[in-house]
């Protein structure tokens, strides 16, 4: 069976970056196994199942960091496996990956309001606001607070080396929000007209380290030193179950033409240029975690992941430490 070219697009859009953020690129992911589903053609039940499971394959291997796409995908496909011995026709199936597809951008749109109803509160009259990179979540909550009346001003940073800082300058302009762009580098400086520091994330581990675009960890060590108060707006399907069995969130590491052009790598072959696209800000620089089940302090996302994907994790901790009933019926 051929995967659909929607499918394939939206695979590489993510990517390329067409489509980014986190909450966008696990939507996505989300609407490619609806359409792969409505596009099947066959009728064989374990033929579906094999396409099905081999669309999330090549979703999966598009990027490696934002964790929101994993848990998008786990999301749909956990409920067709759950339900894989009750069910006889495609049909079936199809009807189940597709709603599961449905209900979880649904959800995560629903998600996102929430966050910004519940992060604006934190929010007061007169804030300055410093954020990063481009977080869907962490727009929600800034608009929310400035249409409840508040009068804020942000300063938004560029992002190099791909400038998303500027989309998010952009749309709070568009808004009517008093924003200023300024260059990564002038963190520290401006730190001192800063009340508080609002970010997205990619991933939340179990031990409540953030791991958002790069250079967001010098941005909260900054904020840490001027005693500015750090938030993290990020959904519960950001928080990610492998990390309770103390795996490590892969960092991407992205062409270095990002960086510079290709010509002046071309030029200088001695010049080695990396280009890593995220960074992990530690527990301690992180005041609060904005999720739409509430406000935690990062040390609680283990309880965040207990409650939301409980059953995935007692999956991995069974695959590291098999039972003995387990061990026996492999032998
Ligand atoms: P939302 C983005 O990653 C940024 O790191 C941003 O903070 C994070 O995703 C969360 O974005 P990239 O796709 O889901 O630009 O809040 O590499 O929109």
């Amino acid at each position: 069976m051929n995967i659909p070219k929607e499918v394939l697009e939206i695979a590489e859009n993510i990517k390329n970056m067409k489509i980014r953020g986190a909450g966008r690129i696990a939507r996505s992911a989300a609407n490619a196994l609806k359409i792969a589903s409505e596009k099947y053609s066959g009728n064989a039940l374990e033929e579906y199942i094999s396409y099905i499971k081999a669309v999330a394959n090549i979703l999966l291997n598009t990027r490696p960091t934002a964790v929101s796409l994993p848990n998008a995908i786990n999301f749909v496909i956990s409920r067709l496996m759950r339900k894989k011995n009750y069910i006889s026709s495609v049909e079936e199936a199809r009807s189940i990956v597709e709603s599961a597809a449905s209900e979880f951008i649904t959800r995560s749109k629903e998600a996102l309001k929430l966050i910004g109803a519940i992060g604006a509160r934190r929010i007061e009259n007169n804030d300055t606001i410093l954020t990063h990179c481009n977080s869907s979540a962490a727009l929600s909550v800034i608009i929310k607070a400035y249409e409840e009346g508040k009068d804020i001003r942000v300063f938004a940073t560029e992002t190099r080396p791909k400038f998303q800082g500027i989309i998010t300058a952009k749309t709070l302009a568009s808004k009517g929000i008093d924003v200023t762009l300024i260059p990564d580098s002038a963190v520290r400086l401006i730190m001192k007209k800063v009340d508080k520091v609002i970010v997205g994330a990619d991933a939340v581990a179990a031990n409540g380290a953030v791991v958002n675009k790069i250079g967001t960890s010098q941005i909260a060590l900054a904020a840490h030193e001027a005693r500015v108060r750090v938030f993290v707006a990020a959904e519960t399907y950001k928080f990610s179950p492998a990390t309770v069995t103390g795996e490590l969130v892969v960092i991407e590491e992205r062409e270095p033409n990002e960086v510079v052009s290709k010509t002046f790598l071309e030029e200088h072959p001695k010049i080695k240029v990396r280009n890593p696209a995220f960074d992990v800000t530690p527990a301690d620089y992180i005041d609060a975690i904005i999720t739409e089940k509430g406000i935690i302090p990062p040390q609680a996302a283990i309880l965040i992941l207990k409650e939301e994907y409980g059953w995935v994790i007692s999956d991995y901790l069974l695959k590291i430490s098999p039972s003995e009933e387990e061990g026996e019926t492999t032998k």
